[in-house]
């Protein structure tokens, strides 16, 4: 047995044997249960990177070798055997351990992230500075399937491929989900990659023999111009070991593509692929009851609900997320409305540019967004949309501070870069009626030729929550609420949001 607590660095993997890493793992996976199935925290993504992370944390030397996971919402590992266990209690808390990597925790982290993509990008800056700084040191990025098919991701591999003595090593973590279903080309072919070659059990595997057959295969790395090692079984020591050792010792860059299952060791996570445990608030550790019913109205539901009366009203609306549809609810709308419901995956751009060809055909077009990941898609909304006088409505969620996460997450600076831009209507609803009001006033002004936003509270009002906008009145522009008239008025609180009803409150007592 191992004292998490007092592990200060990955120094001592080096000694362990296959049956003692396996036992470490065990350990570490019972610290992720009892700890996020308390404070909560992303689950299945890092319960499926264990023996990934302690077998590259033994073949590296960190911090002097580059490791960089992608997001970082998967790198739990990673920070308890970097001496982080002991604090690991305050994982997502004020002052505590962040769910993501992040600087100010030490050495260990190497980049900071919370948007997905950024990784492999980030790794070729690290492996052109080495050889600029004649630094000889490993550097691996760490990236999901999901997130693989990212722009920025495809960008970076370009790159690559044609800047030979920038060695790098990705790692594509290949788990077949996004948060929940994964879509897409790279997917399906991944996938039956997957199902053809990955061989579970061997700890034979001729890795040397493998490279020469896989790499003479038909796959995309090598149309990038960087070599590929693969499938290898990502909870198998023998294999993980031999495989990071050849990416390390070839001279060329190499994609090693890792299969992993997501949730790997708790069956309920493991069985799961809706998402419902890549993200958690509390549990019970032992049945995978979520507490705090998940199904509990949100705001985010009070507008999907919306959008689906509207799109019954009018046939010719269709409605695109990115990867996120299954916490708003959209994605259930594809029973009723089918093609009309999109997801493109982590796509932001390429979600905004399908909808400017789109609403170019005619179609009333309505995106969500959960809004700090919207930030992606502002050159398509400036260049694309708005000045183009295209029409869109925009639904952009989560806003406010997000505390668990953090501030890659907060959702407030859209205010600053949408308010300035001409063609743009901002609005944030108040109440949840608001919402319903809101989606019909966008949906039917006459002629529009603006993109209309309706920014989405992360906060549930208690008094209205149940909205189901059975009753619709749309509001007109320029017009104010008075919520409440104070009798002697001093002076006067002029607010937005769901903050409203706040200030109302400070204001009465
Ligand atoms: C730009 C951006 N869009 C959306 C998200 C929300 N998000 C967080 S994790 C995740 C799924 C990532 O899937 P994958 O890369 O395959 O990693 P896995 O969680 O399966 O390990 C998504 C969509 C994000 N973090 N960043």
């Amino acid at each position: 047995m191992f004292n998490l607590k007092e592990i200060k660095n990955p120094d001592f993997l080096k000694k362990l044997s296959v049956e003692e890493l396996e036992v470490l793992s065990q350990q570490i996976r019972d610290l992720i249960i009892d700890t996020v199935s308390e404070v909560g925290g992303h689950l299945s993504p890092n319960l499926g990177t264990v023996e990934l992370t302690v077998a590259l944390l033994k073949a590296l030397n960190l911090p002097k070798d580059v490791l960089l996971w992608d997001i970082g919402h998967q790198a739990y590992t990673q920070k308890i055997l970097t001496g982080r266990a002991k604090d690991f209690h305050t994982l997502r808390q004020y002052k505590g351990i962040s769910g993501f990597l992040k600087f100010r925790e030490g050495k260990y982290d190497q980049m900071e992230a919370g948007h997905s993509s950024t990784a492999v990008g980030i790794g070729t800056g690290y492996a052109l500075a080495g050889k600029l700084q004649n630094i000889k040191r490993h550097v691996v990025s760490i990236v999901g399937d999901a997130s693989f098919a990212n722009g920025t991701t495809f960008e970076a591999m370009n790159y690559i491929g044609s800047h030979d003595s920038e060695k790098t090593i990705v790692i594509l973590n290949d788990n077949n989900q996004s948060i929940s279903r994964a879509v897409g080309a790279l997917q399906i072919k991944l996938n039956q990659r997957t199902q053809q070659y990955v061989d579970k059990e061997s700890s034979e595997i001729n890795f040397e023999e493998l490279f020469k057959t896989r790499s003479d295969d038909d796959n995309i790395f090598k149309f990038f111009n960087v070599d590929y090692l693969g499938p290898v079984w990502g909870h198998n020591y023998k294999q993980l070991d031999k495989a990071i050792e050849f990416a390390k010792n070839h001279k060329r860059s190499i994609v090693l593509h890792v299969v992993t299952e997501k949730g790997h060791g708790v069956q309920y996570a493991a069985a799961d692929h809706i998402g419902l445990y890549h993200g958690i608030k509390k549990m019970n550790k032992d049945t995978g009851e979520l507490i705090g019913d998940p199904t509990k109205t949100t705001r985010e539901k009070i507008l999907i609900n919306a959008l689906k009366n509207e799109m019954r009203r009018d046939k010719n609306i269709v409605a695109s997320t990115a990867a996120m549809g299954h916490y708003s609810g959209l994605i259930d709308l594809k029973k009723t409305f089918g093609s009309r419901i999109i997801d493109v995956g982590i796509q932001e751009e390429e979600q905004a540019l399908l909808n400017v060809g789109m609403a170019l055909s005619g179609k009333k077009v309505f995106m969500e967004y959960m809004g700090s990941f919207f930030q992606r898609a502002y050159d398509e909304f400036l260049h694309d949309f708005t000045r183009m006088e295209i029409p869109a409505i925009f639904a952009l969620h989560h806003n406010g501070i997000a505390p668990a996460s953090g501030n890659t997450h907060h959702v407030f600076w859209d205010i600053s870069f949408l308010a300035n831009i001409p063609n743009v209507i901002l609005t944030n609803p108040g109440t949840t009626q608001d919402i319903c009001d809101l989606m019909r006033v966008a949906f039917t002004i006459p002629n529009n030729k603006n993109s209309f936003i309706i920014r989405n509270s992360m906060m549930l009002m208690e008094n209205d929550e149940t909205a189901k906008c059975d009753i619709v009145k749309p509001l007109k522009f320029g017009e104010w609420k008075v919520h409440y008239t104070p009798k002697n008025i001093d002076g006067y609180v002029i607010a937005y949001d769901s903050n409203v009803f706040e200030h109302i409150n400070i204001e009465r007592f």
